[in-house]
């Protein structure tokens, strides 16, 4: 994928869960990587295989794909939302009902080993831990990856309940 990224600049490793349930989930997953390889100060390094899988919390909606993105970025962590949160603008998404349906959702899962706190932003992700849509894709390119004061992507893959998702395709590179 194309890289947006000056040499001289310091890139701070980046993950960055993907997910869709409207319009050709899949197609917008993918497309959602092409937009990320297109962010400013910023490159994509790894991408995690598409999964299927059933609704968690709004339950009334139909099964999400998603997957997580690892991309390398000088952006700070508020000016990395606002870039996600207008990719999503791009892709038509319209806010209705919380944790509902959605063209593309891009949520900042981990930011190095930085944490953030603020009304718009928190990281880590404060949900990802308990997540099988989460941890399933991260576990698949970051096995090692620690989240904090909840262990390795792998262990916590493995102890959540994974009922319910399915692995779509092998990533594309
Ligand atoms: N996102 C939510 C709420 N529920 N369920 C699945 N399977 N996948 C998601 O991405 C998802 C969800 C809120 O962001
Ligand atoms: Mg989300
Ligand atoms: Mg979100």
């Amino acid at each position: 994928m194309r890289s947006r990224v000056e040499s001289d600049l310091t890139l701070v490793p980046a993950y960055v869960a993907l997910g869709s349930n409207l319009r050709d989930p899949a197609a917008q997953v993918r497309a959602g990587f092409e937009a990320l390889a297109m962010l400013p100060d910023s490159r994509v390094a790894a991408v995690s295989s598409l999964y299927l899988t059933a609704p968690v919390g709004h339950l009334d909606q139909p099964d999400f794909v998603n997957a997580v993105a690892l991309i390398e970025t000088a952006l700070a962590p508020r000016a990395l939302l606002e870039e996600l949160l207008a990719i999503e603008r791009q892709f038509g998404r319209v806010r209705g009902v919380p944790n509902g349906p959605r063209t593309l959702d891009l949520d900042i899962l981990l930011y190095g080993d930085e944490s953030h706190e603020d009304e718009a932003l928190t990281i880590p992700h404060p949900r990802m831990h308990e997540r099988a849509f989460v941890l399933a894709p991260l576990a698949e390119i970051a096995p090692d990856v620690m989240i904090p004061g909840r262990g390795s992507a792998g262990a916590l893959a493995a102890s959540v309940e994974a009922g319910g998702i399915t692995k779509l395709d092998a990533p594309e590179q």
